[in-house]
């Protein structure tokens, strides 16, 4: 009789501990990534470049934290994704540029979460073929979607959707956080937005935002790449390559306007319906007219792109702020903000003028830096700003320390959750980047290369063997190649070696570029 009182209390006993324990698993805090496609950090008002207001994405940044120092390890869509998603660099997952398949059985930190007892969903733009696994939930874009009227995959199942996509994926986020969501688990939710990929298509109600604001290029904006011999055969000019009908949507009824991917601006037009349509031509056919009395040539058309490229470019994030602005309401509404992460980031950053460009790509910083920014009321102070070299990489590990979940040895990043939360200053000195989607779209050469808090190292290579060396202190905006420059020879040496020592560390070699380069040209058959 004594002993079975005594096991009733042990038992009582075991049950208090337990749902202690359960309370103290239930404060997991939950975590939204918001990612959105090409978005600059130059274009989110927190980074001070006056070109546009974000009050939303800043109110994350206002609430928590700006990271000034945000990278990619490879700025191009789908392997930047590849990278966040298992915290391994692109040579290690394998996905090393848009082409080349991904191994969705390979690991990664929401199939982590999954295990740690997360309920788990993946909304919007992903980029990568195949059902998304990690995930409860997915109802993602195919390929790089559409902005009207787009189709999605719910779950492995094709459908359509009528609207605006950036508004829709917003729509599909906030039903999963209402309806679909469990509310005995914490979450993790990807809310990935397609804007503002190219074609720039702004939503009807911003059409007009932009149209009485003139923009001032970069310095850079008709750089002549002296001592940057790669740079120069690039193939995304504003000036040169951006399409008047396709980027710029002067598809004129006429076709005078010359443009190379008509075809493919009409069928965009096509996917509208009549209201969307009559909305587009109420703000577009004027500026058709206006350009065709125009007919601005040379300097005055690459400025005259220029605005229209940024007035687009610009009303597109618009959208993507509003959406991330109803987001953070539910968050309040829900009581949930307290114990939510939230991160909002791009897949890398994007050229808005600089060396005369649109897209990315290259390592040169406009796209190789991402914005990131971050809110987490309960670790991370209002006003942070976080000047360490943090990268894509990173966010796996990262996440994964938040939910007090192992992080796997095998991956390569780190996390960063001391750095922001101030508890500590040893961080690394240098990151590493890898690029290898050539030959190709925008004819970016192959490279690597590493940058430390002032200086950084690039290698060109495949057809051709080109080195260059920066002093971002001296040169922020890239224009003087230094490479064997007498005044820098130390620096450049230290520069080799500490290339060397990141590339061991993460393990990367010749051999592997080797092999990537070969079946990079194997999948598209071009004889090298
Ligand atoms: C498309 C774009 C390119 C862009 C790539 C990669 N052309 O091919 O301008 O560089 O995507 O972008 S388009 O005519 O289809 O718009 S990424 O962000 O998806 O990697
Ligand atoms: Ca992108």
């Amino acid at each position: 009789m004594k002993k079975s009182r005594i096991s009733l209390l042990f038992g009582i006993l075991l049950t208090v501990v337990g749902c202690v324990k359960q309370g103290e698993e239930a404060k997991q805090p939950n975590i939204v990534f918001i990612m959105s496609d090409d978005h600059a950090y130059q274009a989110i008002s927190a980074y001070g470049h006056g070109l546009n207001k974000t009050p939303n994405i800043d109110r994350i940044a206002d609430e928590g934290a700006v990271f000034t120092h945000g990278y990619v390890t490879n700025s191009i869509c789908a392997p930047s994704r590849a990278v966040m998603l298992t915290g391994k660099h692109s040579f290690v997952n394998g996905k090393v540029d848009n082409l080349q398949e991904f191994d969705w059985n390979q690991d990664n930190f929401a199939k982590q979460l999954q295990k740690a007892g997360y309920q788990t969903a993946m909304i919007g733009k992903i980029h990568i073929d195949g059902l998304p696994q990690g995930f409860d939930y997915s109802n993602v874009l195919p390929g790089q979607g559409q902005y009207y009227n787009p189709d999605f995959i719910e779950n492995g199942e094709k459908k359509r959707y009528e609207g605006y996509c950036t508004q829709i994926t917003t729509d599909i986020a906030l039903d999963w956080l209402k309806n679909k969501r469990q509310q005995d688990k914490p979450f993790l939710m990807l809310y990935h937005q397609k804007a503002p990929h190219r074609t720039w298509m702004p939503e009807k109600k911003y059409l007009d935002l932009f149209d009485d604001t003139t923009f001032t290029p970069p310095a850079n904006f008709f750089d002549e790449y002296e001592n940057r011999p790669v740079a120069a055969e690039h193939e995304m000019g504003i000036f040169e390559h951006m399409d008047l009908v396709y980027d710029l949507k002067m598809l004129d009824e006429e076709g005078e306007i010359e443009g190379k991917y008509r075809g493919a601006a009409q069928n965009m037009y096509n996917r509208m319906n009549d209201e969307q349509r009559a909305a587009w031509d109420a703000h577009y056919k004027p500026l058709i007219e206006e350009f065709k009395s125009l007919k601005p040539k040379g300097k005055d058309l690459a400025l005259w792109k220029f605005n229209r490229y940024m007035r687009d470019y610009l009303a597109t994030i618009q959208s993507v702020d509003d959406g991330v602005g109803e987001v953070l309401d539910y968050l309040d509404e829900a009581g949930l903000a307290e114990n939510t992460i939230v991160v909002y980031t791009s897949d890398q950053g994007f050229y808005l003028g600089e060396h005369g460009w649109f897209d990315k790509r290259f390592m040169y910083e406009e796209s190789f830096r991402t914005p990131i920014l971050m809110r987490y009321p309960k670790e991370i102070k209002p006003g942070t700003v976080v000047d360490e070299l943090i990268q894509n990489l990173d966010f796996a590990p990262t996440f994964l320390d938040y939910a007090n979940t192992p992080i796997p040895e095998d991956i390569q990043g780190e996390s960063f959750r001391k750095v922001v939360s101030g508890e500590t200053e040893d961080w690394r000195d240098a990151i590493y980047y890898t690029y290898y989607e050539y030959p190709g779209e925008h004819n970016v050469q192959r490279h690597n290369g590493i940058r430390t808090d002032r200086y950084k190292l690039i290698h060109f290579y495949y057809d051709s063997d080109t080195w260059e060396l920066y002093d971002l202190q001296e040169d922020p905006t890239e224009m003087n190649n230094l490479y064997n420059d007498p005044a820098y020879i130390d620096i450049q040496k230290e520069m080799h070696k500490k290339f060397i020592e990141v590339r061991e560390k993460y393990g990367d070699s010749d051999e592997l570029d080797k092999e990537n380069l070969e079946r990079f040209l194997k999948k598209k058959n071009i004889q090298y």
